[in-house]
Parts: structure tokens; sequence; C-alpha cells
């Protein structure tokens, strides 16, 4: 086989040792060997990679910085990695407009960073936050603790550049929350994992800062107080920024084998609860929400200074990369049901009567559902308890996947489970998009 030629405005890596880091991203799921790896530089790059996509017959995928949760980015037969690591662009906030304009190149750390030190905020907080490009975020609409109170990716992006099929990057929406002219093709291709095309730049939109913030550690002895809780608060008009839950095993996991702040942990169960709107640390707000709590205030604690409410947070965000070193063939689910539905969905999961642990968003319904023995379980088994998971969480108005998306880990549920009228509906958008098959091929449809 001939090796990949070079490209204009692009580094092209053809080496299989030095593109064996692009074979995965971090979930389960493996790649295979991809025909090289391109960092485009400029748009001549992305046109003639285009061209020769068509007529050559291969796929692209789009990568950021490979913090995925599903496969998207990992490469597929007969494809090239499209990394966008180094695709240029400036970061700029206009303050006046309440938005940011990034290329996807961007840290999400940077954007979030850039808007912070104007006083303004920029909601979207993935785990992966540290670490993940913007372009990421918003191929695969990301979420986070904070989208229980802000919403995901999709609700702060005013403006997409995206390249589309005709090898030429388009501009989709403008800079203004108001914009409605026809339907939105820029929200079409957030979230859609690159298959209509690719993201390398956005507007995102801001809002001004929080300036307070109440952060409280609900131990409780039988977790399953905790489940009717997000929907009481809400229902009462406390609607937290942020409603973690660890079960009783990831708890305990995370004493014994995480840092030694975790140690000091308290209950059999635990929920991170966290306010940020103004008023919120005021004697009247926290009495309010006292009284909300009952008999469930017990153990209640309040971080009193930033470093306390740091510390809590980063335990919480160490859980998903302690839980995959101890057990790292684990497969870890994001289902979703609605919030008032918590109970019935774990009752449910005892009835299936698999081994699993959970903890994750559930003041907004979003739980990850970790099978830790997935790597001593026959994959058919594994199969079938999966189907088993997403079946029930269907039936109570749920979905697969809250915010890592379909990618290649759930793809074939996504397929098996989903109204064929919607699938058909998505193929022919596929179809008129990239009638070639060129973006990301092999994933979600
Ligand atoms: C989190 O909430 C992330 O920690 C990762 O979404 C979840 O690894 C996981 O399952
Ligand atoms: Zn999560």
């Amino acid at each position: 086989m001939t090796p990949f030629p070079d490209l204009p405005e692009a580094t092209v890596i053809r080496d299989r040792e030095a593109m064996e880091p692009f074979l995965r991203d971090e979930s389960h799921v493996r790649g295979s060997l991809p025909l090289a790896v391109v960092q485009p530089r400029g748009p001549a790059a992305l046109r003639e990679l285009v061209r020769r996509a068509k007529s050559e017959g291969f796929g692209l995928v789009p990568r950021g910085a490979g913090t995925g949760k599903a496969g998207g980015c990992v490469p597929t037969e007969r494809t090239v990695v499209v990394d966008f690591s180094a695709w240029p662009g400036e970061l700029r906030v206009s303050p006046a407009d309440l938005s940011l304009s990034a290329p996807a190149a961007a840290p999400l750390r940077e954007v979030k960073a850039a808007a912070e030190v104007r006083g303004l905020f920029y909601p979207p907080d993935p785990n992966s936050w540290e670490s993940c490009a913007l372009g990421g975020t918003l191929a695969t609409n990301a979420g986070g603790p904070n989208a229980c109170k802000y919403g995901m990716t999709r609700h702060w992006v005013l403006a997409v550049d995206a390249l589309l099929e005709d090898g030429e990057i388009h501009a989709f929406g403008i800079n203004s929350v108001k914009a409605n002219a026809g339907p939105n093709l820029g929200q079409l291709l957030i979230g859609s994992e690159g298959i209509f095309g690719f993201i390398v730049g956005a507007t995102l939109r801001l809002m001004p800062l929080p300036r307070e913030y109440a952060t409280l550690l609900l131990p409780v002895k039988h977790w399953e107080d905790l489940l009717e809780l997000p929907g009481r608060l809400c229902g009462a008009g406390y609607l937290p920024s942020a409603f973690e839950f660890f079960d009783p095993a990831v708890l305990a996991e995370l004493r014994a084998h995480g840092p030694e702040e975790a140690r000091r942990l308290p209950g059999e169960a635990l929920a991170i609860l966290e306010f940020d709107e103004r008023g919120c640390t005021s004697e009247a707000f926290l009495s309010g929400l006292l009284d909300l709590l009952g008999p469930l205030a017990e153990g209640l604690e309040i971080a009193s200074t930033e470093r306390q409410r740091k510390g809590i947070w980063a335990l919480r965000r160490l859980t998903s990369a302690l839980l995959k070193e101890r057990h790292p063939q684990k497969v870890s689910e994001d289902i979703v049901v609605p919030r008032s539905r918590l109970r019935e969905f774990f009752q449910g999961l005892d009835r299936l009567g698999f081994p699993s642990v959970s903890y994750g968003h559930l003041g907004d319904g979003n739980l990850h559902v970790n099978l830790l023995a997935a790597g001593d379980t026959e994959p058919a088994l594994l199969e079938r308890q999966l189907l088993d998971l997403f079946r029930l969480t269907l039936s109570l108005g749920g979905t697969l996947s809250g915010e890592h998306g379909i990618g290649l880990a759930k793809r074939g549920a996504f397929l098996a489970l989903t109204d064929p009228a919607q699938l058909q509906a998505l193929r022919a958008l596929k179809q008129a998009l990239d009638p070639h098959g060129i973006f990301n091929p092999g994933k979600v449809l």
C-alpha cells in the first residue's frame, strides 16, 4: 500500500507507533489502525482531505483531546483521523455580547478561564473539563454536574463554523441569543458526533459569574432516601446548580482507595449539593433548605471556605478515574431517567439482578451505572445485561445517554432500541448532508 501522502497546511502522521494513542478515547472501545492521522492547520488541508476522501473512498474521523467516553473519535476501518489540536484561531470574549468565540482546538479550561477573568461564566463542565477540547464538547454536546441547572453544551452555543461535504467551512447562527430564520442547522451539528460534518469553531453564550456558592455534603444512612430529594427540592423552588451522589459501593471505593481526604467522607452514601444563586449562603435560604431536608439534614456539612469547596469537587472529579484504575475492564453507562422516576429505576435495576454500582448526576437523573465485573462477564451475557438496563431506562421515559453520546460504544443498542421512524429520519439527513459517507463512518447510525 502506498503511504498516505502529505497535505497542504497539515502535519501527517503515518508511523504505526505514533498513531497508537489515536486508537482510543476514554471509553472501553478500541479502534482500528487508521490510514493516517492528519493535524490540519488551515482550510486548504480540509478541502484536500474531503476531496480525497470522496474520490478514494475513505472516511474521516474527528478528534479533539480524546477524552470522550463513547468511542466517537476512535478510527473505524479505512479512515483518516482528523486531529484538530493544531487548528488555529483566537479565543475572544465580547462582554457586550455576553459571548466568546474560540476554535475547536481551544482547551475547555481556557475557554472557562477567559470568561471568568471578565466576571463571566460558561457553565458546561464535563468531568474532563481540565483536559478536553472545546471541539469535542461541541461534537458530543457534553454535560456535567452543572447541567442540572444550566443544561448541556448545546444550550450555550450561539453559532458554529463547520466543515461540510463540499470541503468548505460554513457559518451557522449569529452572535445573539435571538436568531430564528428557519430551522437551526447549527444545533443539528452539535452533539451529532461529527456524522454530518465537523465543527471547527464556535461562538458561545456567557452569563454573569455566580458570586456565591453553598456547597453541601449530605451523608445518608439509607441511600434510597436520596432518591426523592432532587424532585422535592425542584418542586419547592430550590434548583441546585449540581446534585451529585455516590451509592454505598462507590463511596466505599473512594474511601478505601482514594486520597487521604476521601477517607474522611461521611455516610453510608453521600450526596453533594451546590447552589449558586444570589443569597444562597444567607440564613433564610439555608434554613428553608434545612426544613425541606427534614431528618435527612442530620449529618449535613456545609463547605465554609473555597478551599473546602474545591476539595469536595476534586474528590467527585476523580471518581471516574479511580474506578477505572481499580477495575480497568469495567463498563460505565450514562443513562438518564426523569427525576421523578429515580426510585422506580433503582427498584427495576435491583430486579434485573446483575451487580452494578452507581454514582453521578442525581439532580438531573443522569446516572453512571457501572458494571465493574464486565471484564469477567461472558460478552453475550454482558450485552444482554446492558440491553436490559437500557430497556428499563426507556420504559421509564429515559434515554441511553445523558452526556457521553452514542459513538461506537452504544451504537448497537441505539440501533436496536430507537424508534425506526427516528432512525429513518436520521439516515435521510445523513444521506443529504454526507452523500459519500465520509464523515465519521460507523458511528451512531
Ligand atoms: C463523570 O460524571 C463522568 O464522572 C465520567 O461523566 C463518568 O466514567 C464515567 O462513567
Ligand atoms: Zn458524568
